[in-house]
């Protein structure tokens, strides 16, 4: 499922073999509140925002492309649980999910996503995601460094700060 170029040259440590990947994965229990108060504490989400998206930008040229971006969207893991789209069925579908959602990220049409609409859409996708899920808290399989893990663990932390 991940295909990385073959020239090797990948500074960022953290892009991980595949199988270290999958065992990276955790249940977490999150509700509307632990999303809102991440998105809303700016100083955090714009931090873990520009890792995300350095993390993305596997040729660093400061741009998402459609692939970069893609790869996110499925660790997002969105479209299954909350917009009601089967699409593990059909991969021809999912990229055609893939394509309207990178549509959507790309306000200005120009074929790449930056960093400002990274940030504004992925802003907008996790409080409509928070709107969806209202005051029950949802079991969900999420990824380490994944922006829903991070807010979880923002939640945590400010926890135990209390
Ligand atoms: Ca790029
Ligand atoms: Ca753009």
């Amino acid at each position: 499922m991940h295909s990385y170029s073959p020239n090797g040259c990948f500074a960022n440590s953290d892009i991980g073999n595949p199988i270290k990947e999958i065992e990276r994965m955790s249940v977490e229990v999150l509700d509307c509140a632990t999303i809102v108060n991440f998105v809303e504490d700016e100083e955090a989400f714009n931090i873990s925002i520009r890792e995300r998206f350095a993390h993305l930008d596997t040729n660093h040229d400061g741009l998402l492309s459609y692939t970069e971006l893609s790869k996110d969207l499925q660790s997002l893991r969105v479209l299954e649980t909350h917009f009601g789209i089967d699409i593990k069925t059909d991969p021809k579908e999912l990229a055609h999910v893939y394509e309207s959602l990178f549509e959507q990220f790309d306000h200005d049409s120009n074929g790449t996503v930056d960093l400002e609409e990274f940030k504004l859409e992925t802003k907008r996708m996790m409080l409509a995601m928070a709107n969806g899920m209202g005051f029950l808290p949802v079991q969900m399989v999420l990824e380490e460094g994944s922006l829903l893990k991070i807010a979880v663990e923002h939640e945590s932390t400010k926890l135990i700060a209390a």
